[in-house]
């Protein structure tokens, strides 16, 4: 039955977008075997890099080792002081805050920190993720996995229980940005490689990649680069690319995973803080896609400056699917901008969202927000296309929210859809 009326059409749109489950394609976080590698609770939440930034603008005396001489308790306590206490908290990152502990019904106007602290500690690993991904209509992320961080590789030596609620992805920074240092720990670990990339070496280098793919089975291979990312590019990193990720993501069947424009450790006493952002160029996006078009690219890139051509690029290579309002984009204006643009560019044929959660907590307003905005913008579209007479159901307007948020990714992918399979619709309190 067609929707007839447009208040009809802002009703379906806010209960579909509210209660279509979600996968999260980029995120920081683990499953329970990963132990403390898993952040959550409400202290960590509040020692969030972003936070982190934010407090030190108020703390011009502060010296940053003092500050990391703190607890993780002392550092809360100063940064809920400073940005929750002593001045209002509507940056996004505040807001997140008190946005997780609203939807777990604790009693925000309080303000009470110490209550807040005493509940998490009423709950276990296991329950509060399966509570999270409750709240959140969040049903399964993909982790961000890197065999060159020594606890997160202890785990997978061990050996780790799957969770169908996370994802694997292969993060590859160090292999494609600090080849200088990281060959001799490949070569540690008993590949035959030199820092030449002689035949031996990259030969060697596939087989690392191939031996962590089959130990993690990823959905994709990932990086993020700096903003003077090329291609093709006669480097270390361009012959890598060329001769070691292209080919072995190719034989996988799984995209590589571009995340342009982080201009690392600007301010390196800042610590996961101190990166910042640099206009990149789209050119290279463009040239990886049409001079390797038997592989898949997933990309999102940084500057807020890039998104257009990002996303004419999009249109111009199927074998690229763009993704995220990532980090320094991840605010309401902006991702109100970015998603009107791609609707009116790419349909469905994007990922207008992930949350790269690095406390488990930020599932609950990460994607609450952004529900909120992507429902806004739906609506309008949708209703322009009403303005000509062409009828919608609440069928397709379900379709449609299905692709957005992630059935387009897996599509390109070219695996099933979890959440398509589980047929079950989440039922929330998502946004309001
Ligand atoms: O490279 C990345 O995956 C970035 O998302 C992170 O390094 C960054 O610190 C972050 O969490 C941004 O939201
Ligand atoms: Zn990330």
């Amino acid at each position: 039955m067609p929707i007839q009326t447009k208040e009809e059409l802002r009703q379906v749109v806010q209960e579909t977008v509210n209660t279509t489950p979600i996968s999260d394609i980029h995120t920081h976080l683990f499953t329970e075997d990963f132990g403390s590698i898993l952040l959550w609770g409400i202290d960590e939440l509040l020692t969030y890099h972003y936070l982190v930034a934010e407090t030190f603008r108020f703390h011009p005396e502060l010296s940053y080792d003092a500050f990391w001489a703190m607890s993780k308790t002392e550092q809360a306590d100063l940064i809920w002081q400073t940005l929750f206490l002593d001045h209002t908290p509507y940056s996004e990152a505040c807001r997140g805050v008190l946005t997780v502990l609203n939807r777990l019904g604790l009693d925000v106007e309080s303000r009470d920190l110490a209550s807040y602290r005493e509940y998490f500690k009423k709950l276990t690993t296991g329950e509060y993720i399966d509570k999270v991904f409750e709240l959140s209509g969040v049903t399964n992320v993909c982790m961000t996995n890197d065999p060159f961080a020594d606890a997160e590789r202890a785990v997978w030596e061990k050996g780790t229980e799957a969770d169908p609620r996370f994802h694997t992805a292969l993060r590859i920074d160090p292999l494609l940005n600090q080849w200088e240092t990281t060959w001799a720990r490949l070569k540690e670990w008993g590949y035959e490689v030199e820092q030449e990339l002689t035949e031996t070496t990259l030969k060697s280098i596939r087989s690392f990649l191939k031996d962590w793919i089959e130990r993690m089975n990823p959905l994709y291979m990932a990086v993020s680069l700096p903003p003077t990312f090329a291609y093709p590019e006669a480097s270390v990193r361009g012959r890598l690319i060329d001769e070691c990720i292209l080919p072995v993501a190719r034989e996988a069947g799984i995209p590589f995973a571009m995340m342009i424009g982080v201009r690392k450790k600007v301010n390196p006493a800042l610590g996961d803080a101190g990166d910042s952002v640099g206009k990149s160029d789209v050119s290279a996006v463009e040239n990886i896609c049409a001079q390797n078009p038997d592989n898949k690219f997933l990309c999102t890139i940084l500057s807020r400056d890039d998104q257009h051509e990002l996303t004419v690029a999009a249109r111009k290579f199927r074998n690229l699917h763009v993704f995220g309002c990532w980090w320094f984009l991840n605010n309401p204006s902006i991702i109100e901008e970015m998603t009107r643009m791609r609707f009116e560019l790419l349909g469905a044929s994007v990922t207008p969202q992930h949350s790269d959660c690095r406390v488990l907590d930020q599932l609950l307003y990460k994607w609450d927000h952004s529900r909120i905005i992507i429902a806004k913008v739906l609506y309008d579209k949708y209703s322009d296309v009403m303005d000509t007479g062409w009828k919608i159901t609440r069928e397709e307007i379900a379709r449609d929210c299905a692709d957005l948020f992630g059935g387009s990714f897996w599509k390109f992918l070219g695996k099933p859809d979890p959440n398509a399979s589980s047929g079950a619709e989440k039922k929330y309190a998502g946004s309001r």
